[in-house]
């Protein structure tokens, strides 16, 4: 981030988009009741030797600072902000991308994420929709050189195009398939444009929102599946063809807006790679609120994913309980940041290597300008929160202590045998170990029990110290 202290106007910004601050949010101290400074978030904190922006690399999200906030009841929108003047213009399109820019800037979030289309409108054909997003590309430049705010991940929408009713890899129709090859090549160049020019872009998204299926009778399950990964593999090798360098990441989801989607979930899209051989170029980038909605916490699908070293993003966000739908609101559940953060701190590598991108709108409610740093606000503090608590719990050893005695019979010379049996079917005696089955107590020895109860109480006792961290 750059020292100097920048002003709307250094965006090229005539007016003013948010009044109510004069420069950077701040950190107020903990539990500082002015809502425009941190209460939790402190950029200057120190936790496990590393600065807080690595610890938590904030991406704002394009499509959500953009989101004209209506719903599948209305699609008049409440968001109406005096910078969108509502035309399909460039000029209308520039000026989001510099407020968004200085939003981010007063945050203090040094990465963003886009789809093409969240970027330009689409207009009337492929081709001009393309140069306009290269039209673009000098502004994008320009504001990332003023700040050093760089692009996180770039992706394509291959979801809002009627043509994308039925996908775009695994459509009916070959000719949406194509026109998707036709967007996600451009993005690729486009990345390889933005990391030559230093503006970031290290990774790039799949999210297939429509790769699945709305009327299984209707469709070729294994015939699509092979078209996807088809579709997966052609990025991996034109990436390769023009010596584009980039982590791809595969978004799980369920469902919504398709009844099923192929990429359900971390286990799901795990199996996908390994049987197309996919699994060495695409990491994971898990969304919360996606896991909620497979009936998974986002601790689940993370641990999923650190287990195998895969995790390589994050969509920060939460669903309302019980909805079903995908509300994506802005982090505020402790215990959700808690379960986040902390199977990326207990993994092998101790940090995301990627973004926590904040995947997530502001209520329809919210329609101040305003709100939008209050929503990152919010969300900051709640994932600095998280993030001291998952340290807490993780580093003092009360936890490690039950999980290590929880387990300790495995760690016996015939646990150790047993464990080995895959790569070694001469360490078990297949009759000799049936036989020692009927020696087992019956009775559960209470020195075993799991102590869940306990476990818990651990995390809500740390919650002072992970507090103090911050400050
Ligand atoms: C939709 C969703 C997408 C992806 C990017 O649920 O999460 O916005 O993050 O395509
Ligand atoms: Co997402």
């Amino acid at each position: 981030m750059k020292q100097t202290q920048l002003t709307y106007k250094d965006f090229g910004l005539a007016d003013n988009p948010f009044p109510e601050v004069d420069g950077p949010i701040q950190f107020g101290g903990i539990g500082c009741m002015d809502l425009l400074k941190f209460g939790f978030y402190n950029g200057n904190a120190v936790i496990r030797g590393m600065a807080m922006t690595q610890l938590l690399p904030f991406a704002a999200a394009l499509w959500h600072f953009k989101n004209g906030l209506g719903d599948m009841f209305s699609d008049q929108g409440t968001n109406n902000p005096p910078w969108d003047d509502g035309s399909d213009s460039f000029e209308n399109a520039e000026r989001n991308l510099r407020v968004f820019y200085y939003m981010m800037y007063l945050l203090g979030i040094e990465y963003w994420c886009w789809h093409d289309l969240d970027l330009v409108p689409f207009g009337k054909s492929l081709e001009k929709f393309h140069k306009n997003i290269d039209k673009m590309l000098p502004v994008i430049k320009e504001l990332s050189d003023l700040t050093g705010i760089k692009v996180g991940w770039t992706t394509q929408n291959l979801f809002s195009h009627p043509r994308y009713t039925d996908g775009a890899a695994t459509n009916s129709d070959m000719g949406s398939f194509v026109m998707g090859w036709a967007q996600t090549k451009k993005m690729l160049d486009v990345a390889k444009w933005l990391q030559d020019n230093g503006c970031g872009a290290t990774h790039h998204t799949f999210w297939g929102g429509r790769e699945g299926y709305t009327l299984l009778l209707a469709t070729m399950i294994g015939r699509e599946k092979r078209h996807l990964a088809t579709f997966l593999w052609m990025a991996v090798r034109y990436a390769q063809s023009i010596g584009l360098k980039i982590q791809f990441q595969i978004e799980p989801k369920p469902k919504e807006p398709s009844t099923h989607q192929y990429d359900r979930n971390a286990e799901v899209v795990i199996g996908f790679l390994r049987e197309f051989k996919l699994l060495p170029y695409f990491g994971l980038n898990i969304e919360t609120n996606h896991a909620q909605l497979d009936d998974h916490s986002v601790a689940h699908e993370l641990t999923d994913g650190c287990n195998k070293s895969l995790v390589t993003g994050i969509d920060g966000n939460q669903g309302t309980r019980g909805l079903g739908w995908d509300t994506d609101e802005f982090p505020s559940d402790l215990m959700i940041c808690f379960e986040t953060m902390f199977p990326i701190l207990a993994s092998k590598e101790g940090v995301l290597n990627g973004f926590l991108n904040f995947d997530a709108k502001r209520n329809r409610g919210s329609y101040a300008p305003v709100d939008l740093l209050y929503a990152h606000i919010l969300g900051m503090d709640a994932m600095a929160l998280g993030l001291a608590l998952a340290v807490v719990v993780l580093d003092e050893g009360h936890l490690q202590k039950l999980i290590d005695a929880r387990y300790q019979s495995w760690n016996s010379r015939q646990g150790a045998a047993i464990e080995r049996y895959i790569e070694d079917p001469d360490s078990v005696d297949l009759e000799q170990l049936a036989a020692e089955g009927y020696d087992v107590p019956l009775e559960l020895d209470p020195a075993n029990s799991g102590h869940f109860e306990a476990v818990k109480s651990i995390v809500l006792r740390s919650i002072p110290r992970a507090v103090a961290l911050l400050e």
